[in-house]
């Protein structure tokens, strides 16, 4: 055996006079002794050497840098790109109170995965890791996200969600200013936005693209002034940016500040359930997993410049999804044979300037790009307590910082 070089790959050949029937194409230059010329047997060598070349290419074009890929819709996001994809993924995240290492143990030993424990308000350190990890999407998620925290105290909202915002744009921009050629056809930037920006719905009607915005709390206020800036950047410098809204998202992973998985939390520790107003509030759920799905096809088929909205098309009263939430788990974790979860339910004063009503109208993405929910509330609600039930020290890590579950946002 000869050791030969086919250019890109080195492959041991097998040391066989070149033959007037080979076909050219295989034809390689080795060495053996420096006196005879070789040809590769292989004849699966090309084709090895052509599949390497299309998975390398491939990846490079899907190296994508996820904002707050600790927290709940990023880590899913990250979950899916790595085992559905060939994406190599930089996960940029702070790890503040919602971020959670534990929610990506399943990626953590991959190859394609790193984790970058950094503020997307220090600009410094965003352009290092941007410039080491050259990405081509970035994906970003980093946000403050609970409106009850964004009452109590808003500044954490304007410095994340804003600050954190503008900087991470300027080192985008400054990076797509290096780009050439196919580099600079495929970078995009992707803001992942909230359907809170539009405001609130009455009875009838839907939140379309063309909504105005209108949001009404601080965490609102701040995600919409977000959306504007990355509108501004593509408008003004030509960042190539893409923005989706969407409605809220369940599913597991979600930290127990938000309706959902408190309830199921408490409702297992024998807590109260506590509903705010009469629970008449309407809200659109959407499963988390398909959320990220749809994130997926809008940065690599979605128009440039465009927003998407993403929905669930499925509208729920506050106290029904209580309801609900009670019976899955009168069935799969009884409390007594005579006391249902039920029970558990409290009236509780509302949120100040509680948003009546969101519904968003998800038909462009449906179009444009074939997007529709997979799961119905019912089924992603199902599976949603069933995972609550069945990661108990995931939720135990969760709850071990200062959140106790106490009520947020009351006063004003
Ligand atoms: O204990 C509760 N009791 C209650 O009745 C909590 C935490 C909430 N609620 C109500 C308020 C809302 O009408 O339930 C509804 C859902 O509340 P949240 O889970 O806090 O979500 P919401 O305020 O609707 O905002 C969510 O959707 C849009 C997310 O938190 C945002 O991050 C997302 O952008």
């Amino acid at each position: 055996m000869a050791f030969g070089s086919c250019g890109e790959l080195r492959h041991t050949l097998s040391c066989q006079p070149i033959s007037p029937s080979c076909d050219p194409g295989r034809t390689l230059k080795a060495t053996c002794g420096g006196v005879r010329e070789f040809v590769c047997i292989y004849s699966r060598c090309l084709g090895i050497i052509e599949k390497r070349r299309a998975r390398n290419a491939k990846e490079r074009m899907t190296t994508v840098l996820v904002t707050g890929g600790a927290g709940f819709i990023g880590s899913c996001l990250v979950r899916q790109l790595i085992a559905q994809s060939d994406a190599a993924v930089v996960n940029v995240d702070m790890l503040t109170y919602a971020g959670n290492l534990d929610s990506l143990a399943r990626v953590a030993d991959n190859p394609r995965y790193r984790f970058e424990r950094v503020d997307i308000r220090d600009a410094l350190a965003i352009r290092r890791v941007v410039e080491q990890h050259r990405p081509d999407w970035i994906m970003h998620l980093a946000a403050e996200s609970h409106v009850d925290r964004s009452i109590d105290g808003p500044a954490e909202f304007i410095q994340t969600n804003i600050v954190g915002t503008y900087v991470l744009l300027e080192e985008a921009r400054r990076y797509f200013g290096s780009l050439t050629g196919a580099a600079r056809e495929r970078f995009r930037f992707h803001h992942i936005s909230t359907d809170e920006v539009f405001g609130s719905l009455g009875e009838n009607g839907l939140f379309t693209e063309t909504t105005a915005y209108a949001p009404n709390s601080p965490y609102a206020a701040s995600k919409a002034s977000s959306d504007h800036l990355v509108r501004a950047w593509g408008h003004t410098y030509g960042l190539p940016i893409i923005i989706t809204n969407c409605s809220n998202n369940y599913g597991p992973f979600q930290f127990p500040e938000k309706l959902i998985p408190l309830v199921i939390l408490n409702a297992l520790d024998g807590k109260p359930l506590p509903v705010y107003g009469n629970g008449s509030n309407v809200r659109d759920w959407l499963y988390v997993e398909d959320h990220a799905r749809a994130l997926r096809e809008v940065i690599a088929r979605g128009q440039l410049g465009e927003t998407y909205n993403i929905g669930g098309h499925n509208e729920q009263r506050n106290i029904e999804v209580v309801h609900m939430i009670c019976d899955v788990l009168d069935e799969l974790r009884p409390k007594s044979k005579s006391v249902p979860h039920r029970s558990l339910i409290r009236f509780v004063t509302d949120r100040p300037g509680h948003d009546q009503r969101y519904a968003i109208d998800a038909s462009k993405i449906q179009r444009e790009l074939g997007w529709q929910p997979k799961e119905t509330f019912a089924t992603g609600l199902r599976k949603t307590v069933q995972w609550y039930l069945e990661n108990g020290a995931w939720c135990e890590r969760a709850l071990s910082g200062n959140y106790r579950r106490e009520r947020l946002g009351v006063k004003v």
